[in-house]
């Protein structure tokens, strides 16, 4: 087992000196791109159609740093005349903006292909539909923790675009890839790629789910003989997407041996490749809840082996990792019941391995805005409920497919009386898990302040009876 090649040799600049770049989106990807835009040398033009607070002051700095913003409105006129357009990760093709500029020829990239262009760090890219957050963070605890000089970036919410401005680059990144961002790849291409799971998602961007796969299928679209892929053997549409790509193929499996590759021996998380066989710690010693977790930690620790990481530092770090915000984050315990804040679950399968995470009674809370895939599959694991609380736009949709479960399913209007319903629901010694599989943007600005408000829901109900 060794370290992969570089397989992309020198990568080709995307920005020379005196070109016109312009930047679509001003949130945290535009600002970062604008700015390596401009470092490199370009004349930079970033607009935002918003008008939002948070948009006008990220035009105000970028202009206080000699870049030109706008925000309220994207200058079409201006935009034509530029060499390339630079596409921020939230900003769908079917944008009218995109659509306007579609047959002006002009290059248009994603914010990850600008900084892949500019960096020279190595690149682990990690993607799938759910954890990749989780497995992109453990990869990078597990890198650091085996004395690689290593960042985290992409998705996860550092634009890759910010690391390729440091004066100093790390040796490794690893980039959480969603598909918004691999829409949009050309050269792009990573040493190590993690590809954990797929199930339907954004179907509120996508219009169908081959759509959304094909998206996620670009993360090989540059692979040579070189690269390593790091697969979920468990999950076969993840094999299938693989087929035939250059390169290695490691598995990861928590259901059996898988050769080369990590799974689970007894209990066990043990990798078993040429000339090296490590035995890394016990599904006891891994203090993030849920079967799929394991999966995470497989995955995360067979890509930072594949960068040179020793099996002994492997252990530790995986079994330090305490996990993320909002993501099976526990809240606390109160009267006996767990509560837990899930709120990145935004869709359908993340839910479902959230409530197949726990063997207690439980009481569900979700829901938010609709993202167009059915909630039906939830059923067949809904029997250990003893509530089941739904809230938001979905609501309805909740009610109507999830009725047929033993507890049925109430209504509240908002997250806080959802957060006092749960409460008369659940028993002592159960859990109340805050899995919405719903997109936030019904009431909140993202998932983060949408988990927020439920534990300040949470610790509201018992402080002011605590006094
Ligand atoms: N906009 C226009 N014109 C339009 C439409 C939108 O100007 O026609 C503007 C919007 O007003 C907005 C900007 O374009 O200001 C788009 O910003 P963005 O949504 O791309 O947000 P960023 O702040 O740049 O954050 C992005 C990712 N967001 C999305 O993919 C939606 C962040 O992922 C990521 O952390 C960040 O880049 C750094 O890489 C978030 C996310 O929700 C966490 N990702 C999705 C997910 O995980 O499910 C994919």
């Amino acid at each position: 087992m060794s370290t992969p090649g570089r397989p992309t040799g020198p990568r080709p600049p995307l920005v020379r000196p005196g070109d016109a770049v312009a930047v679509l989106g001003l949130g945290v990807s535009g600002v970062a791109a604008a700015r390596l835009a401009a470092a490199r040398g370009a004349s930079v033009y970033a607009s935002d159609v918003a008008l939002t607070d948070l948009q006008s002051a990220a035009a105000e700095e970028l202009r206080a740093e000699g870049i030109d913003a706008e925000v309220g409105r994207h200058d079409l006129e201006r935009i034509r005349g530029c060499d390339l357009l630079v596409v921020s990760p939230g900003i769908p093709p079917s944008a009218e903006v995109r659509r306007e500029l579609r047959d002006a020829g002009i290059p248009s990239v994603a914010e990850v292909e600008l900084a892949y262009r500019d960096l020279t760090s190595r690149l682990i890219g990690v993607t799938g539909t759910n954890g990749k957050t989780t497995a992109t963070a453990l990869c990078h605890q597990v890198l650091l923790a085996g004395g690689i000089d290593a960042a985290a970036a992409g998705n996860i919410g550092v634009p890759l675009c910010e690391i390729a401005l440091r004066t100093t680059q790390p040796d490794w990144v690893v980039v959480e890839l969603s598909s918004f961002q691999l829409a949009d790849v050309d050269a792009f291409s990573v040493e190590i790629g993690v590809l954990l799971n797929l199930s339907p998602d954004h179907l509120d961007r996508y219009r169908d789910l081959a759509s959304y796969y094909a998206d996620k299928k670009r993360l090989f679209r540059n692979a040579t003989a070189e690269s390593c892929w790091v697969l979920n053997a468990d999950d076969p549409a993840v094999l299938e997407l693989a087929r035939g790509a250059p390169g290695t193929h490691y598995h990861v499996s928590t259901a059996g041996p898988v050769r080369p590759g990590a799974y689970l021996d007894d209990d066990a998380l043990t990798l078993d490749a040429p000339g090296r066989c490590e035995r890394w710690l016990t599904v006891g010693e891994i203090r993030l809840p849920g079967r799929h977790n394991i999966g995470n930690a497989l995955a995360a620790g067979l890509a930072a082996s594949l960068a040179g990481c020793d099996g002994e530092s492997i252990g530790r770090a995986l079994a330090e990792f305490e996990g993320l915000p909002h993501r099976l984050e526990p809240v606390g315990t109160y009267d006996g019941v767990l509560w837990v804040n899930d709120s990145k679950a935004t869709n359908v399968a993340a839910t479902l391995v959230a409530v197949q995470a726990f063997d207690r009674p439980l009481v569900l809370i979700l829901g938010g805005r609709h993202k167009g895939e059915p909630f039906a599959p939830l059923l067949p694991w809904l029997d250990r409920t003893s509530g089941i609380v739904a809230f938001g736009e979905a609501a309805p949709q909740v009610v109507a497919e999830l009725n047929g479960s033993l507890s049925g399913v109430l209504v509240e209007s908002s997250l806080e009386s959802a957060v006092r319903t749960a409460r008369e629901l659940a028993t002592p010694g159960g859990v109340i898990l805050f899995s919405p599989a719903c997109s936030s943007y019904d009431m909140f600005r993202n998932y983060e302040e949408r988990g927020k408000a439920f534990r300040r829901a949470v610790d509201g109900l018992y402080t002011r009876e605590g006094g």
